[in-house]
């Protein structure tokens, strides 16, 4: 460890006596209550950095959690979220007396014979929270008490860390490890597939212009940034791009959750809507139908089903048919996309636990690999094989592929990544939103959450669609959607980002779907505060 270490320890002295655990994307709480832990995980990314000698990321965001939240994620070598091994070694170290922090790390390097001297590089980035500029000072002070190196980012979107961290990792194979290096790899692809002046044409109902809420965050910066290199080929119009505050009433998570347009916005009829989420990982489309006239939503479902059939469509056009095409869901894919998926698509679907770590993790098993959390979060993976079987195909529409997989961040959700994507798709299909919107009608459904006092006497199982404990919980929310009838399920689980249950239900029309939600959550709420002999 550095020479100032003890000097760099009491700036950043843990002065608060909570048990603080490794969630679904991170560390996340007040800011307030974050500085210890941000520069923790500075020194454990250099032990990280040396195990894996490579380029390790850190980015400082509660993403989609109000201003006054902050948070931590931790980024491994091919831009994926930590490897869950580290994650109880995170917890651990988050969580004891500053007394004990060398020796902790002492045993740590002495246990996993980390070699130090290897040389640790730690890429950094933040989002726009008033909060993480001081917090990101303080992993800092982590990463330069655990000798380590610090290749600062600055104010960026999540996606571009994980990039960032795949190139320098790749000797720059996937793209150039900066900031112009992604807009480029992303614009000459998504010009290459739309055309230099696709601003300019329309192809049949699709229009080729969008308007984006920004959520007040990252990603509306970034996004006027990139212009500049999409030049003439798509038309941009940025709302709540930063004079409101982050995430309120406004951004993907608000739009989803909600299921209404983001506070303030009229919507107009022909107007295709999108809204990105505070780090930009997640992205949701809306609209105003012009048929019934009301807000209709097209959820990380419907993208994946969209990519996917796009997909299909092409490696059967280059007449490469016998390969692993698959989507992966969570618990909150709505009923009618699994069912399209199986019975229409006819592709496999597998469903796994929340957090992009798990849908990731089973798409890399796949030829390609297509995952999407219901909240918009969600990307494509292509196996080398596939990609290089795609190179040796001579069919002219394998160039497209190339295109499109150069315009995927493969290493994790990325909102503006995947608006390129979709809009791609949707002028190559020569689709309105409306027509997309059309491939198949949602169940109504309904996200609620319960506070309570210990969320995590709640534990799941089969991929979060049963209650494990507390005994008996699982048996009352059965008997509640038994009541419901067919088509009708709920679950609820712990969150992993906020001190919350989470409610999910759905059900065959909107008021039933949530009086549904509503008597579940009340048995969560009685079990929690000792109502009704749980
Ligand atoms: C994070 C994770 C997502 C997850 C979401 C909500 O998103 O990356 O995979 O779906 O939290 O998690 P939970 O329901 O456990 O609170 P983000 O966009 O906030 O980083």
């Amino acid at each position: 460890m550095n020479e100032n270490f003890n000097q760099l320890l009491s700036k950043n002295a843990r002065n608060i006596d909570k048990f603080i655990a490794y969630g679904t994307a991170g560390f996340r709480d007040k800011a307030i209550e974050l500085q210890h832990i941000m520069f923790r995980m500075g020194i454990l990314a250099t032990l990280r950095a040396r195990v894996v000698k490579a380029t390790i990321g850190v980015m400082i965001t509660a993403s989609h959690n109000p201003e006054e939240d902050n948070g931590l994620k931790l980024i491994d070598p091919k831009g994926e979220m930590l490897d869950p091994s580290w994650e109880s070694i995170c917890t651990y170290l988050a969580n004891i007396n500053d007394k004990e922090l060398l020796d902790s790390i002492n045993k740590l390097i002495e246990d996993k014979s980390i070699d130090m001297s290897v040389v640790a590089h730690v890429l950094i980035g933040r989002d726009t929270r008033s909060s993480s500029e001081r917090l990101h000072k303080a992993v800092i002070d982590g990463i330069q008490a655990g000798d380590g190196r610090v290749n600062d980012f600055g104010l960026v979107t999540t996606p571009q860390v994980h990039y960032a961290v795949l190139c320098f990792n790749t000797n720059e194979e996937y793209g150039e490890p900066t900031e112009v290096g992604y807009y480029k790899k992303l614009s000459n692809a998504f010009i290459k597939l739309n055309g230099e002046n696709g601003s300019q044409i329309v192809a049949n109902n699709y229009i080729p212009s969008v308007v984006i809420d920004g959520a007040n965050g990252i990603g509306a910066i970034k996004i006027k940034q990139m212009k500049q290199f999409l030049g003439n080929s798509l038309n941009i119009e940025v709302i709540n791009d930063g004079n409101g505050v982050l995430n309120a009433f406004c951004g993907a998570d608000f739009v989803k959750v909600q299921q209404r347009a983001p506070k303030d916005l009229q919507l107009e009829v022909g107007k295709r809507y999108l809204a990105f989420d505070g780090d930009a990982d997640r992205i949701i489309y809306f609209y105003k139908n012009q048929i019934d006239g009301y807000f209709h939503m097209l959820d990380g479902d419907k993208i994946a089903v969209l990519i996917a059939s796009y997909l299909k469509d092409l490696l059967s056009s280059v007449q490469i048919s016998d390969i692993d095409l698959c989507i992966v869901q969570t618990a909150y894919a709505n009923g009618s996309s699994t069912n399209y998926i199986e019975n229409i698509l006819k592709l496999p679907v597998h469903c796994v636990p929340t957090g992009v770590k798990h849908l990731h993790h089973r798409a890399l098993q796949a030829d390609i690999g297509v995952y999407f959390e219901a909240n918009g979060h969600g990307t494509v993976t292509f196996s080398n094989k596939t990609v290089n079987r795609i190179k040796l195909c001579s069919h002219e529409t394998s160039l497209k592929l190339l295109n499109f997989i150069d315009l995927v961040n493969q290493t994790v959700g990325d909102a503006i990544s995947d608006m390129l994507v979709i809009e791609s798709i949707l002028r190559s299909k020569g689709q309105s939103i409306q027509d997309w919107d059309m491939l198949y009608t949602d169940l109504p459904n309904r996200n609620i959450k319960v506070t309570v006092k210990d969320r995590n006497v709640i534990t799941t199982g089969d991929a979060e669609r049963k209650v494990l404990t507390p005994i008996g919980l699982q048996d009352k929310i059965d008997a509640i959607v038994a009541k419901y009838g067919p088509n009708s399920r709920s679950f609820v689980r712990p969150s992993g980002t906020e001190d919350a249950v989470r409610i999910y239900a759905e059900s065959t029309t909107q008021d039933n779907t949530d009086s549904l939600a509503k008597e579940v959550a009340k048995v969560v709420y009685d079990m929690a505060y000792g109502v009704g002999g749980l």
